[in-house]
């Protein structure tokens, strides 16, 4: 198996710590997802990272959709569960939701300064909006975790919630840590670095 990957994205992020915790151990292969990489263009449409190429050859792009695709083929019990189970699944994907809208919302606006240079995206109407996102995404994951019991989060493979979240924060610290308008997020923080006990969330740090 091979990850097409970068050592920045967000989106890849989310997989590998998935794949880690799955107990996959893909080859890493990094490209340059803005360079006309050939293996990027035939293994995705998009040009996007993360793309993973089964042993058997078929592409599989999208970050929820490569979740999915563990889930399924690395399942409970004998795998530790992304989605928990039915009483928990509705949950873990409605904060998970929140956690990749702040990411999208960071993404695009790194993105979009590309194309309005050099007038400033984040100047824009929309750009306002993807940052008001980014901003609400945060609070409202760093409220979600509240009432976590954050000491015996670390002990168990994180739920794709927690991977979201975690990842959302430490890419927000990555980009935008000089920001004044980056919200504190304390709980999330606190969360962010004690899942770092974890080698999958450890290692794979935006860097
Ligand atoms: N929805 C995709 C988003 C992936 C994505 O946007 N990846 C970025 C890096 S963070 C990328 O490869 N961008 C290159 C491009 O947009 O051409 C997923 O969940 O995997």
């Amino acid at each position: 198996m091979q990850l097409l990957a970068n050592t920045t994205s967000p989106y890849v992020r989310i997989v590998q710590i998935a794949m880690i915790e799955k107990g996959l151990d893909p080859e890493l292969i990094i490209v340059d997802p803005w360079a006309d990489d050939p293996r990027l263009r035939a293994a995705n449409v998009a040009m996007r990272v993360p793309s993973l190429i089964l042993d058997d050859g078929t592409p599989l792009t999208e970050s929820i959709l490569i979740a999915q695709w563990l889930e399924i083929t690395r399942p409970a019990p004998e795998w530790p569960s992304l989605l928990g189970d039915a009483n928990h699944c509705a949950g873990i994907l409605s904060r998970t939701g929140v956690a990749l809208g702040g990411i999208d919302a960071s993404i695009i606006t790194l993105i979009t300064r590309k194309v309005t240079a050099p007038t400033l995206f984040d100047d824009t109407p929309i750009g306002q909006r993807r940052q008001r996102t980014m901003i609400e995404a945060m609070n409202r994951v760093d409220e979600l975790f509240a009432n976590a019991d954050i000491a015996s989060l670390t002990g168990q493979a994180p739920t794709l919630d927690i991977i979201s979240a975690i990842t959302l924060f430490d890419y927000q610290q990555f980009r935008y840590g000089d920001q004044p308008w980056l919200p504190k997020t304390p709980r999330l923080r606190a969360l962010s670095e004690a899942m770092c006990a974890r080698a999958s969330v450890r290692e794979t740090l935006p860097r």
